[in-house]
């Protein structure tokens, strides 16, 4: 008699985001505990309008927005940075606060020149999860990382504002620091590991 091993088929989580980056992020530090798609893999999926006015609320838009549209987990992560001397921008416009949405570059160099003459740099990337189901919010969790801005681009890794991030307790920029250690202390890395404890606590992760 052959010994055949079932074993459970791995959860299914889809990522409500069409930033590549953030997905490849929460895969990593998932692991093999999931599969983890996003709507990139659902080019019928609609384009989620992010009108809140914090990163809770667009959060929901995203998780809310796509999990009426699909069944299965769905988790949307709304996420951004906060500059003290700015009051806190860029915040929840941080993905188009050069002016055009996605540019990345452009982005950095705007708040470079923001920075100008500002010898007080403390700032913080937040991020807020809303995991959703069947078109409803099942729950939301938050992390954060302080840190302080450069005043210049420095490193080739991550996505974003990473090359000009520097967390408390390094020397580095997260773009120099690299995927290994980024994924260890990120705002992302926070709210997932708690989203991570919730989803074992209600079995789907083991
Ligand atoms: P989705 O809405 O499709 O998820 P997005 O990139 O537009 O993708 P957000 O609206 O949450 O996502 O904006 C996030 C922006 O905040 C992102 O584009 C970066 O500018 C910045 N950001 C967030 N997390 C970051 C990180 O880990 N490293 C660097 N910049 C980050």
């Amino acid at each position: 008699m052959s010994d055949i091993v079932q074993t459970a088929p791995r959860p299914k989580i889809i990522i409500a985001t069409r930033n590549f980056h953030k997905t490849a992020e929460i895969r990593a530090m998932i692991g093999a505990a999931a599969d983890v798609f996003d709507v990139l893999a659902f080019p019928e999926l609609p384009e989620i309008e992010e009108t809140g006015r914090t990163f809770l609320e667009n959060a929901r838009l995203k998780a809310i927005g796509i999990s009426r549209e699909i069944d299965g987990w769905v988790l949307a992560d709304d996420s951004g940075l906060e500059v003290d001397v700015l009051d806190g921008a860029p915040g929840v416009i941080s993905s188009s606060y050069g002016g055009i949405e996605g540019d990345h570059a452009r982005n950095c160099f705007y708040l470079i020149e923001k920075m100008q003459g500002h010898s007080q740099r403390s700032a913080r990337f937040c991020c807020t999860m809303v995991l959703a189901k069947n078109g409803e919010e099942v729950a939301h969790f938050f992390g954060t990382v302080e840190g302080h801005l450069l005043d210049h681009m420095s490193g080739q890794g991550g996505f974003g504002y990473d090359p000009l991030f520097v967390p408390e307790g390094y020397s580095e920029s997260f773009a120099e620091l690299g995927d290994e250690v980024k994924n260890q202390l990120s705002h992302r890395a926070r709210a997932l590991a708690q989203v991570v404890i919730y989803l074992r606590s209600i079995g789907l992760l083991k």
